[in-house]
C-alpha cells in the first residue's frame, strides 16, 4: 500500500539525489501513516536502514524563467502619462459635477469596481462625506431598494456606520422580505451584495441573504443579459469576498458591453489596467532572478517552486503599483513558506524537523551546525531574506523590526512542528485544538506581519509591539479563512500523502459527521469569520492599508482554492488568473 508514495534519499543526509524506486517497504509499528526510519531497499542490494521520505509529487512549475525574462508590454507609464492625466481629470470633473444621490453612488461603486478608485481616492471620500452626513438622502431613497442597498453597502464598505434597519422598510410585520420585492432583480442584486457587508448578530442581514440568494438562483423569465451576467457572478462570489484586480478584469468587459457606459471611464480603466500590467512584469522578471540566484529551487527538489503564483498572492493583497515593494517582501517570503512547508510536511525527519525549528527559534547561525545539509541552505535562505527586509526598514525608519519578523517565523515553525508531531503519533485533536494552532500555521501571520513593514511608511514600536506583534484578531480572522479555505481545497490530496488530518476531518471525527456536513460546516465558519473581520475593519486602530491587506488575504485565499489547489497545481484557474493579470494586456481601440 505503500509502494509509490515514497522516495528514498541515501542515509548521508548532505546527497539530496534520490535513490531507485524504492520496492519495499516496512510500515512501523505506529498508528500514523508514519514513514521514517523505514526499511527500504533498492534494486538487489543489502538492505539498508535510512529516511525514507514521502514525496508529494507536485506538478513542476510550469513558468519557465526564460519565458518569465522576456515578459514585457508597451505600455510604459510614462508614454501615456498625458493621455492618463487628461482621462483622469475628466474622470474627476465628472464625478464633482454629479449631483443626486444615486448618480454619485452609482459612479463611485463603478470607479471602485473598474480598479480605478485609487487615483480618486479623496475625491470618493469627500463625496461619501457629503453623502453620509445629508439629513434627507434617505428620504431620496426611501422605497428603492435598489438605491438602498447600494447606499448601505458603499458607506459601510468606507467605514460608515450604517444601521441594519434601513431595511426595515422593505419587509413585512413578519419581519422578512416583501414576496413583491422578487420582481425587482436588481434591487435583489443590491440587497445580496449588501448582505456580505454583515456583522455579528444582524438577522435582517441574513434574512436579506438568504432571501435573495433563493430568488436569485430561481430567475427566469427575461432578464436583460448584462443584468443576467451581474447576477451569475455575484452568485459564483459576492463582491465583497472577490480579489479586486480580478473583478477589475472582469468588470472591464462587462462595463463596456452597457448602454449607459461612460467611454471616458472605460478608456481610463483600460489604460490603467495595461500600465499596472506592465509594473508588475518588471517585478516578476527581478522576482525570477531573484529565485535563480538565491538557487534554492534546485537544492530542494522535492518542493513546489511557485514563483509566478506566489506573485498572484501578493497583486490579491495589494494589487496598487504604489504597493510594489510590498508585493516583492511578499513574493519572497511566499516562496520560503512554500518551501519550508513542503520540509515539514512531505521531506523532513521529526528528528530534523526539531532541529530546524530550534534554529529558527535562536535565529542564530550557531544553530546551523547541527542541521542536516539541505536545512542549512534552507535556514540561511530564510534568515538572509527576512534579515535584508529588516535591513531596509532600519535603513529606511529607523526601526529595528527583526525580533517582529523572527517571532513570525518561530511561530510557524512551532506550529508546523506540533502537527508533525501529531502526524507521527496518529493523533486527531479537536478541531478547536486543530485550529488554535492551524490559523498560525497557515502562514496568514507571518504574510501579514510581513506585510506591515513593507508597506506601512511610518512604523511605531507601539503598533508593532501593541497589534502586529500580537497578531490582532483582525489578522487571526484572515489567517483563519485561509486556512479553512486551504484545508476545503488540499486536504483530500494531503491524507493521501500522508498528513495530519485537517479542520474537516477533525470534524469529522469530532461529530461522528459525514464529510459533505463537514464541509458544509467549514463554509459556514468563513462566513462567520466574515463578520468578525467586517467589524474589525472599522473598529481596529491598525492603519486602513493595512487592515485591506488583511481583508484581501482572505479575498485571495478563497479565489485561490475555489475551484481545488491553485497553489499547488499551477494548470487550474490560477494559470489563467496569471496570464490575464501578468502576461496579457487589455486590447485598446486605436484611435
Ligand atoms: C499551501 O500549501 C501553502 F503552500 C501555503 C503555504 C498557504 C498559503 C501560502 C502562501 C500565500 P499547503 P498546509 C504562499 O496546503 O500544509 O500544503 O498548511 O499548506 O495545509
Ligand atoms: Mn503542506
Ligand atoms: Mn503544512
Ligand atoms: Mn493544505
Amino acid at each position: 500500500a505503500l509502494k509509490l508514495l515514497f522516495q528514498c534519499s541515501p542515509c548521508s543526509p548532505s546527497s539530496l539525489a534520490p535513490l531507485q524506486p524504492v520496492l519495499v517497504l516496512v510500515r512501523p509499528p505506529s498508528g500514523a501513516k508514519a514513514r521514517r526510519n523505514l526499511r527500504c531497499c533498492a534494486s538487489t542490494q543489502v538492505t539498508e536502514l535510512m529516511t525514507a521520505r514521502r514525496s508529494a509529487n507536485y506538478h513542476p512549475n510550469i513558468w519557465d524563467y526564460d519565458s518569465v525574462q522576456s515578459l514585457t508590454s508597451d505600455y510604459k507609464a510614462y508614454t501615456y502619462l498625458e493621455r492618463v492625466e487628461k482621462l483622469k481629470e475628466d474622470v474627476r470633473r465628472t464625478l464633482q459635477e454629479a449631483v443626486g444621490l444615486l448618480d454619485q453612488l452609482e459612479l463611485v461603486d463603478c470607479i471602485h469596481r473598474l480598479g480605478v478608485g485609487y487615483h480618486f481616492d479623496k475625491e470618493i471620500k469627500e463625496i461619501l462625506k457629503t453623502i453620509s452626513t445629508e439629513p434627507n438622502n434617505m428620504g431620496l431613497i426611501d422605497g428603492d431598494l435598489y438605491a438602498m442597498a447600494l447606499y448601505f453597502r458603499l458607506l459601510r464598505q468606507h467605514g460608515y456606520e450604517v444601521p441594519q434597519g434601513v431595511f426595515n422598510r422593505f419587509m413585512d410585520d413578519s419581519s422578512s422580505f416583501k414576496a413583491s420585492l422578487c420582481n425587482d432583480v436588481k434591487g435583489m442584486l443590491s440587497l445580496y451584495e449588501a448582505s456580505y457587508l454583515a456583522l455579528e448578530g444582524e438577522t435582517t442581514l441574513d434574512e436579506a441573504k438568504a432571501f435573495t440568494y433563493r430568488h436569485l438562483r430561481g430567475l427566469k423569465g427575461n432578464i436583460d443579459s448584462n443584468l443576467k451576467g451581474l447576477v451569475e457572478h455575484a452568485l459564483e462570489l459576492p463582491l465583497h469576498w472577490r480579489v479586486l484586480r480580478l473583478e477589475a478584469r472582469w468588470y472591464i468587459d462587462t462595463y463596456e458591453r452597457m448602454e449607459d457606459m461612460n467611454p471616458l471611464l472605460l478608456e481610463l480603466a483600460k489604460l490603467d489596467f495595461n500600465i499596472v500590467q506592465n509594473v508588475y512584469q518588471g517585478q516578476v522578471r527581478k522576482m525570477s532572478g531573484w529565485w535563480k540566484d538565491l538557487g534554492l529551487g534546485q537544492k530542494l527538489g522535492f518542493a513546489r517552486d511557485r514563483l509566478m503564483e506566489g506573485f498572484l498572492w501578493t497583486i490579491g493583497v495589494k494589487f496598487e503599483p504604489q504597493f510594489a515593494q510590498c508585493r516583492e517582501v511578499l513574493t519572497k517570503i511566499n516562496q520560503l513558506i512554500t518551501t519550508i512547508d513542503d520540509v515539514y510536511d512531505v521531506y523532513g525527519s521529526l528528528e530534523e524537523l526539531e532541529l530546524f525549528t530550534k534554529a529558527v527559534d535562536r535565529w542564530d547561525t550557531n544553530a546551523m551546525e547541527e542541521l542536516p545539509e539541505y536545512m542549512k541552505i534552507c535556514f540561511l535562505a530564510l534568515y538572509n531574506t527576512v534579515n535584508e527586509i529588516a535591513y531596509d526598514t532600519l535603513k529606511e525608519q529607523g526601526v529595528d523590526v527583526i525580533p517582529y519578523l523572527q517571532k513570525s517565523w518561530a511561530d510557524l515553525c512551532k506550529a508546523y512542528l506540533v502537527e508533525a508531531r501529531w502526524y507521527y503519533s496518529g493523533y486527531t485533536p479537536t478541531l478547536d485544538e486543530y485550529l488554535n494552532n492551524a490559523w498560525i500555521s497557515i502562514a496568514g501571520p507571518v504574510i501579514l506581519v510581513h506585510a506591515y513593514v513593507s508597506m506601512i511608511q511610518m512604523i511605531t514600536k507601539e503598533a508593532l509591539l501593541d497589534c502586529v506583534g500580537s497578531y490582532e484578531s483582525i489578522m487571526q480572522w484572515s489567517s483563519m479563512i485561509l486556512r479553512l479555505a486551504d484545508d476545503l481545497a488540499t486536504s483530500t490530496d494531503e491524507l493521501e500523502r500522508g498528513d495530519v488530518p485537517k479542520s474537516i476531518q477533525c470534524y469529522m471525527h469530532e461529530n461522528t459527521a459525514s464529510e459533505v456536513v463537514a464541509r458544509e460546516q467549514m463554509r459556514a465558519r468563513i462566513s462567520d469569520i466574515w463578520k468578525k473581520m467586517n467589524k474589525d475593519v472599522a473598529l481596529s486602530p491598525l492603519p486602513q492599508p493595512f487592515k485591506a491587506a488583511a481583508v484581501n488575504l482572505a479575498r485571495m485565499a478563497q479565489c485561490m482554492y475555489q475551484h481545488g489547489d491553485g497553489h499547488g497545481n499551477p494548470h487550474r484557474e490560477s494559470k489563467d488568473h496569471i496570464l490575464s493579470l501578468v502576461v496579457e494586456p487589455i486590447q485598446l481601440m486605436e484611435s
